[in-house]
């Protein structure tokens, strides 16, 4: 009830972002449930703030909505169901100059790592600066951030194949 309820609510914030052409980041690929995420999407979700050490290394805060949250909400294989051939998806992260980075979905499970990765949309009670946001992907706990990635556009799971 309370889920069908969210993902209704997910589709009516959807639609009006849409027509307000608003930034979006596409949930895509191995899903129960494609997802499109608008700022006031991710504002709905569960959130999280975690820090992250720049270049330089200097210690910055951010929040936003753990990837485990939008994966489990895309249908996507977490928790108990993350097992046997599962273990070989990947979630592909894409950003508006091209970059990417991928991340087999076990470093982003609960059920294997206390680490939290989130879609952060704010630092410091602000949006994220224009070069950086709307969204940026922020990964703890790695010596540089250069999987850290800005500028997020869209998550792809896919499954590892020869
Ligand atoms: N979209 C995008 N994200 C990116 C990069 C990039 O080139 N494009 N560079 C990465 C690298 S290599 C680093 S070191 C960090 C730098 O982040 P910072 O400016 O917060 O230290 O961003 C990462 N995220
Ligand atoms: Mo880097």
């Amino acid at each position: 009830m309370i889920k069908n309820c969210l993902i209704t609510l997910l589709l009516i914030t959807g639609m009006t972002a849409m027509a307000q052409q608003q930034p979006v980041v596409k949930v895509s690929g191995e899903v129960a449930r494609p997802l499109a995420l608008y700022p006031e999407t991710l504002r709905q979700m569960k959130r999280a703030t975690v820090s992250l050490k720049d270049r330089d290394g200097n210690d910055h805060a951010y929040t936003g909505v753990p990837v485990q949250v939008i994966l489990e909400q895309a249908g996507v294989t977490t928790g108990k169901t993350l097992r046997g051939e599962n273990l070989s998806k990947y979630l592909l992260v894409r950003c508006a100059d091209g970059y990417e980075v991928l991340f087999s979905l076990a470093e982003l499970d609960s059920s294997f790592t206390d680490r939290v990765v989130i879609l952060a949309d704010e630092s410091g009670g602000q949006p994220l600066p224009a070069g950086k946001g709307p969204f940026r992907l922020v990964v703890p706990g790695e010596k540089k951030p250069a999987r850290s990635s800005f500028q997020v556009t869209e998550m792809i799971i896919r499954f590892a194949k020869d």
